[in-house]
């Protein structure tokens, strides 16, 4: 049913999309986005919107989840060239550009949010290492950004991968989420996020992972008894233009999109001081049945212990390529620790 209303949706939004003009001088830029835009990605396209608007005569229109598909069709429709910006996160990226999947390796990205923050404003891996492997792929990487720490949503409370064995876990489709989730003792299942809510509700699957401000605008506490911090990762995202679209841009106008990217990414950054406690506090008021857990350190050792062997995977799937990246982003981060 929701599939049904989604692919209608996505339908008329890519007639629409067809018709849309261009006007001499100044231009409509179609962005697509994986969430709604009062979540965070819309409302970092929302800033880079409205920076867009009030220094040029261009126009960008904000497509939300569901009006153009699902993560996978706005990638193709980015590299097709029917949008010019878009925002993939690497769990979906994976199978694209496997090296992405290095944010995704548990227990990697640090859970302070002064070091996070440092990370992806002054990342050589983002702004040189990945540049260059999404232009291979016909995209212009402008930037990545944090969208808070990731919780696991379950029916039953975890202390242990013993716990999670038997237990159907949904991620999102990279395969090294796959390998994560088995290396953690449940059963992987990969699915895309317009079937996560039914699948729950269904009993199709017991938890999937997200950060919290998702698992609150999504409702999915509704469907949910437990909500666990393993402190096993942070949530990122990547916004792109269509290459060939970026390199026929005017000096001005790539500086201009660069500078909207970087306002943007500020913004963000500040945006979500606090957004995952205010989540918190939504959910438990929203359903006061709900149980927080918290691993402790000694409960999370088993789970980094689990982590060595997804690094292993990432090696094997990508190779000396992945290695230095790698390399590179740890390079990153041990600056960003000393700042
Ligand atoms: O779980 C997912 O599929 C996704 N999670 C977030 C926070 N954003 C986009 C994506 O749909």
């Amino acid at each position: 049913m929701i599939k049904n209303i989604l692919n209608t949706t996505k339908a008329l939004s890519l007639a629409a999309l067809t018709l849309a003009s261009v006007q001499a001088g100044a231009a409509n830029w179609k962005y697509a986005i994986e969430e709604s835009l009062s979540e965070v990605q819309g409302v970092y396209a929302t800033q880079f919107k409205e920076y867009i608007e009030a220094n040029s005569d261009h126009r960008v229109q904000i497509y939300p989840f569901g009006t153009l598909g699902e993560s996978t069709d706005i990638m193709e429709q980015a590299q097709a060239g029917i949008l010019q910006f878009v925002d993939q996160s690497p769990g979906f990226t994976g199978s694209l550009i496997p090296e992405a999947q290095v944010f995704l390796m548990p227990y990697v990205l640090p859970e302070t949010e002064s070091e996070v923050n440092y990370f992806f404003k002054n990342s050589k891996v983002i702004n040189e290492n990945f540049k260059e492997l999404y232009a291979e792929q016909d995209l212009e990487l402008l930037k990545m950004f944090p969208e808070g720490s990731v919780a696991i949503t379950t029916q039953e409370s975890f202390r242990s991968p013993a716990d999670l064995n038997g237990m159907k876990i949904r991620v999102m489709t990279s395969p090294l989420l796959v390998e994560t989730y088995k290396a953690f003792g449940a059963v992987p299942t990969p699915l895309p996020w317009g079937e996560v809510f039914g699948a729950l509700q269904t009993k199709l699957i017991q938890g999937q992972e997200n950060p919290w401000f998702y698992i609150e605008s999504g409702k999915l506490y509704e469907v949910t008894e437990v909500i666990t911090e393993a402190g096993h990762n942070i949530f990122t995202t990547a916004v792109m233009a269509n290459r060939d679209f970026y390199q026929g841009l005017s000096e001005t106008d790539q500086q201009l999109v660069q500078q909207a990217s970087e306002v943007a990414l500020d913004y963000i950054l500040k945006y979500q001081e606090g957004l995952a406690e205010e989540a918190k506090a939504k959910i438990k008021a929203a359903k006061p049945s709900i149980e927080f857990v918290t691993l402790t350190e000694a409960e999370r050792v088993p789970f980094r212990a689990a982590a060595k062997d997804v690094r292993a995977k990432f090696i094997e799937m990508t190779g000396p390529s992945g290695q230095a990246i790698l390399d590179q982003l740890e390079a990153d981060l041990e600056l960003a620790r000393n700042n």
